[in-house]
């Protein structure tokens, strides 16, 4: 039996070997596995179509910072060279129709509900097996629950003072309306300056009459240097993938970023000059690739820091806007970098205003627009927030997962999200987890670290089908040994360091647990440690017939 049964019936109960919570990359990924090794399987998502981050967050600029040959899946060799991507960067759109292709392409859909959030998982230690719920009244039976659900799905909530006074519309980046917004001649306020904030402002810039861009915090921002792909590089890629790919698998971004092997300070003042003067020419995330130490000494840190902020100097033309655009406080990387078009060139725009909010701070926002402290009253048409995400945990803390004895996963992950390897956390059997905390993750390109989950995470799977285990499970000894060497590894780097209120450790939530939740090891080393364990009969996890 390969497909799970038709839940037009709310009523009955579906069985199913796995429920796949999240249809986005990984979750398509997971039901074509799935699929192909014998499983029976039913992916949930809440998205009115497949696609997960890239469903939701399809503000205007929504574009990946990964090149679109590396950003997407290698699992079958007809896709990649079918498919084609047209810019460096894919946008939401592209990335939307590659994976809606991708679902109907190899009949995922069957396996699919949409517009249907799972609610709550519940392990039943009788029957060895996960009871999970949905808002629309289905409930599964399976022997696995595998969590798809991104480590970016839910935003965090809105701790702007006032804003629920305001009375005009506001958008929020992370659930763009999909006929999107028309901003034609309107007093827009945007809140937030990361990776969202930082690709849909210079968009909406061009449309709306005035555009007021309050910053908290400065962030470094790359040029994309995005472009129309030439045939002739396309043809070349798609002669070359099957290298491509496992260049991809050696390398610990995932991607190939051609990374300069050499550190900042064995060369001139001269040369590291040119060589940052070539990568942000070049644009992109290869620029943190310029030298091998930069996100582990802090001096080549500060030089890279540098060189950004004298960018900052040359684009924009009001002297103090340009210093409120500079970031100062944390390493630069230690929030995650963000790529962008046009973002330092928008504040020389006549309609766009910079409130520096550390120098200016907010009073509070009132029923038509806002206060600053300073007494400065400002009207808005329309509010956009790009302020962020309960990254990693959001997803599961929003569902009402238990495991052994009823615990629920919220009380277990008390002091912060706890794994071994990221796969899978103690109490709670058969419950994997893909490409979210505890693992390379964001640190890595993403489609990447999801095919590694994807991977260990079925052939776990068989090794129980063909050894007769019903559960496995981490023991709280190896998760509590992992998230130390998670910490271990990311304290030899600078992510760690500085002010930056980083999401990587939930720092940007009020009260949320803090550790570092990314794995910043890289995929290499990260593979090798699954085999490892693996080979020494995985280690760190409990088999049980
Ligand atoms: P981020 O990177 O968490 O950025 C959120 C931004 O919103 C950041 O500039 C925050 O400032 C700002 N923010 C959050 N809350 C507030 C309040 N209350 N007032 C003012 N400013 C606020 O989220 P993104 O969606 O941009 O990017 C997430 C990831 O998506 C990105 O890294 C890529 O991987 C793709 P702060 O820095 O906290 O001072």
């Amino acid at each position: 039996m390969t497909s799970a049964p038709a839940a037009t019936d709310h009523s009955t109960p579906i069985e199913v070997d796995a429920v796949v919570v999240g249809a986005g990359f990984s979750g398509l990924h997971l039901l074509w596995k799935l699929r192909k090794h014998g499983y029976t399987a039913i992916a949930f998502d809440k998205g009115k179509e497949v696609g997960g981050t890239w469903h939701w967050n399809r503000y205007p600029g929504a574009r990946c910072d990964v090149d679109s040959h590396d950003y997407s899946f290698g699992f079958d060799e007809e896709l990649e060279q079918e498919w084609e991507w047209t810019e460096r960067y894919p946008s939401q759109p592209e990335l939307q129709a590659y994976l809606s292709h991708v679902a109907d392409r190899f009949d995922l859909r069957r396996d699919i509900r949409l517009e249907t959030a799972v609610t709550e998982a519940h392990f039943d230690e009788n029957a060895q097996k996960w009871i999970v719920r949905t808002d629309s009244g289905d409930t599964c039976i399976a022997t696995f629950c595998l969590m798809a659900v991104g480590c970016l799905s839910v935003p965090k909530d809105v701790d702007v003072p006032g804003l629920e006074d305001y009375t005009g519309p506001i958008h929020r980046t992370s659930s763009w309306p999909e006929d999107g917004v028309d901003f034609s001649g309107l007093k827009v306020a945007a809140v937030g300056t990361g990776s969202s904030g930082v690709q849909a402002i210079p968009e909406i810039a061009k449309q709306a009459g005035r555009l007021t861009v309050l910053q908290r915090t400065a962030n470094f921002v790359i040029p994309a240097r995005n472009h129309k792909l030439d045939p002739a590089y396309v043809a070349d890629v798609k002669a070359n993938y099957r290298e491509r790919r496992r260049l991809s698998r050696s390398l610990p971004a995932g991607c190939i970023r051609d990374d300069n092997p050499k550190t900042a300070f064995e060369v001139s003042d001269e040369e590291r000059r040119a060589e940052f003067e070539k990568r942000w020419e070049g644009g992109g995330i290869a620029f943190l690739g310029a030298y091998s130490d930069l996100m582990v000494d802090q001096k080549a840190n500060d030089a890279v820091s540098d060189f950004i902020r004298s960018k900052i100097d040359e684009i924009v033309t009001d002297p103090d806007t340009a210093d409120s655009l500079k970031p100062y406080g944390y390493p630069m990387g230690a929030k995650r970098p963000v790529v962008g078009t046009d973002w330092y060139e928008t504040f020389n725009r006549d309609n766009v205003e910079l409130v520096d909010l550390r120098k200016r701070p907010l009073d509070r926002f009132t029923a038509k627009g806002m206060r600053l402290a300073d007494g400065t009253e400002y009207e808005f048409d329309a509010v956009v927030l790009a302020t962020g995400f309960d990254a990693f945990t959001g997803a599961f803390t929003s569902m009402d997962i238990r495991g052994r004895g009823g615990r629920t996963l919220t009380d277990a992950w008390s002091e912060g999200p706890k794994t071994h390897l990221g796969l899978g956390t103690a109490g709670f059997p058969n419950m994997f987890i893909i490409a979210n905390v505890g693992s390379p993750s964001v640190l890595a390109n993403m489609v990447t670290a999801i095919e590694q989950h994807v991977e260990w995470t079925i052939e776990t799977m068989d090794h129980m089908r063909d050894n007769g285990f019903t559960t496995i499970e981490a023991t709280e000894d190896a998760q509590e040994a992992w998230v130390q060497t998670v910490e271990e590894i990311a304290d030899t780097t600078l992510w760690p360091q500085g002010q930056s209120g980083s999401w990587y450790r939930g720092a940007n939530i009020d009260g949320k647990p803090q550790i570092f939740m990314p794995y910043a090891g890289g995929i290499v080393l990260y593979e090798e440690t699954w085999n490892e364990v693996r080979d020494a009969g995985y280690k760190g996890f409990v088999l049980q017939p």
